[in-house]
């Protein structure tokens, strides 16, 4: 980073190649959706969003401060946001889990520690499978109803990671800073 610089943080999980390759099997079917690159299907813990480079590097020392077991996933729901409205957001949905939201409130608060603004938009975690831009609700509603019996996993998270974004024209590019594992005893 040049001094001066901003980068675009985000904390989020990666899934295992074989849920990715079940995910991709969700990624067609609704025309005029712009489908997530497979290799960037990923469940976000928290968006962070611009940052310095001071800040940046408190980030990541203080998130390795999270201690957190491993935490198990099903994915069970496909759906799309806003509930009312044209759809904006294709999405893969998750069994509510306790462990998830107590990683994340770890998280939340390694980032507070930091100097990051806390969240204050409810946590409602999600892979995102497409973006829709003037899509009517009619030609998704045939989506929703063909996958409305998805369920993948049981799915084991060992670690956690501190992405950057890139944007361009072509899209975004995610580049992993760092690597947080997760542990039954806390240590890595
Ligand atoms: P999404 O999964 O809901 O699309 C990298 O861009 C990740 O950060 C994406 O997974 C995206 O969430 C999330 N993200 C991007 N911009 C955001 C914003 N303004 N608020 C919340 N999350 C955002």
């Amino acid at each position: 980073m040049v001094p001066g610089e901003m980068i675009r943080l985000f904390v989020a999980v990666d899934l295992p190649e074989e849920v990715r390759r079940s995910l991709v099997g969700l990624c067609c079917g609704v025309p005029g959706g712009r489908w997530v690159n497979p290799e960037q299907l990923h469940l976000t813990l928290r968006f962070i969003g611009e940052v310095d480079r001071a800040l940046f590097d408190r980030i990541r020392v203080s998130l390795s401060s999270v201690v957190s077991p491993p935490v198990t996933l099903v994915l069970n729901s496909v759906g799309s946001f806003p509930p009312t409205g044209p759809p904006r957001v294709l999405w893969v949905g998750f069994q509510r889990s306790e462990a998830l939201v107590s990683l994340r409130n770890q998280i939340e608060n390694a980032l507070v520690t930091a100097g990051c603004e806390a969240e204050t938009r409810h946590f409602s975690p999600h892979i995102t499978l497409a973006r829709l831009k003037d899509v009517p609700r009619n030609l998704v509603a045939p989506y929703l109803a063909e996958h409305a019996g998805f369920s993948q996993g049981p799915v084991d998270v060992k670690e956690f990671r501190l992405y950057s974004s890139l944007l361009s024209r072509q899209g975004s590019r995610h580049i992993v800073e760092a690597t947080y594992p997760l542990s039954a005893t806390g240590a890595p």
